[in-house]
């Protein structure tokens, strides 16, 4: 049985150079969500300070990112500019060696926080970022934003049946065994897993123009905010980012997500998803140069 010392760091994200302690080693019993406290909000800096995002690879010391929640935490982070040490893990080590560390059923993305208590979905993890940093309000500057996102939260789930159909064959091929193994038997189950990978193209093209009539959404809403700046109501010339923010905020890390996500189907698929519509597209290609090479260059 391997112990939560096998979560091997794949990346250090910090900008101090610094090494996290390891917490302890020893299975820990399951606990309840701690309230928030004041000590972490204080380390909440640009240098690491006790804080580790768990989030999801392909293999056991890989680096690809496919995750559409994950990246909505990795964007909310770098947003602010908080440093965090990054542990990438395969399903295998999630189920395995997050669960010792966390507790059953744990998800990705996590952040462990200095006092060893974790956050464990990404909606919480930008909650308590928005609480503690400093600067946490980019991320839900007013009501309005912070609507606008907890909808685009909701919509991913509506688009994930879509963009899933034609990424899980996809993302199967690029896991390490023991992961395709999991991921096939007991995360999709070999009866959809058959299904999706026997999708003629017909279907395929389908769930594409599905997804893509979905974002028809967010391109009239970018659209809106296009028409505001060239009517001179809000700035202009700058991105425009999904709620009219002058910085992406986590409205855009929903949605990015997914636009990431979408990678695994192929750069055809994604092409005709995300790129037919004029403003999204220009919205995809500002997020990804906000992002930079290191983000992007682990997208699949
Ligand atoms: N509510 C979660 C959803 C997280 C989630 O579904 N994460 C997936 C990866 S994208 C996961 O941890 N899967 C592990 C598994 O299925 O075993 C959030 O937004 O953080």
């Amino acid at each position: 049985m391997s112990s939560a010392t096998d979560l091997a760091e794949t990346k250090h994200a910090g900008e101090d150079g610094s090494t996290l302690e390891a917490p302890p080693a020893e299975p820990q019993p399951q606990r309840p969500q701690p309230p928030l406290s004041t000590k972490t909000s204080r380390s909440l800096s640009a240098s690491t300070d006790g804080l580790v995002l768990f989030d999801l690879t392909n293999e056991v010391g890989g680096t690809l990112a496919f995750s559409p929640h994950c990246m909505k935490s990795i964007i909310d982070l770098k947003l602010l500019g908080v440093g965090y040490e990054r542990q990438r893990l395969s399903f295998v080590q999630v189920r395995r060696d997050l669960e010792k560390r966390i507790g059953q059923g744990v998800t990705v993305p996590s952040l462990e926080l200095s006092d060893g208590s974790h956050l464990t979905d990404s909606w919480k993890i930008a909650e308590y970022l928005e609480a503690k940093h400093p600067r946490g309000f980019l991320l839900f500057p007013n009501s309005a934003v912070k609507s606008y996102a907890a909808s685009l939260n909701e919509f991913g789930k509506l688009l994930a049946p879509h963009i899933g159909a034609l990424t899980i064959p996809q993302i199967a091929q690029k896991l390490d065994e023991p992961s395709r193994e999991y991921f096939i038997d007991s995360k999709i189950g070999q009866a959809r897993f058959g299904r999706l990978s026997g999708l003629g193209e017909e279907e395929k093209e389908g769930h594409v123009q599905s997804a893509k009539k979905m974002l028809g959404i967010v391109e009239s809403s970018l659209a809106c905010e296009a028409a505001k700046a060239d009517a001179g109501s809000v700035q202009s010339g700058g991105n425009r980012w999904l709620a009219g923010t002058e910085l992406p905020s986590h409205a855009d890390a929903c949605l990015f997500g997914w636009y990431c996500y979408t990678r695994s189907a192929g750069d055809a698929a994604t092409r005709e998803i995300w790129f037919e519509h004029e403003h999204l597209k220009k919205w995809v290609k500002d997020m990804i140069q906000w992002c930079g090479p290191e983000i992007t260059n682990d997208l699949i």
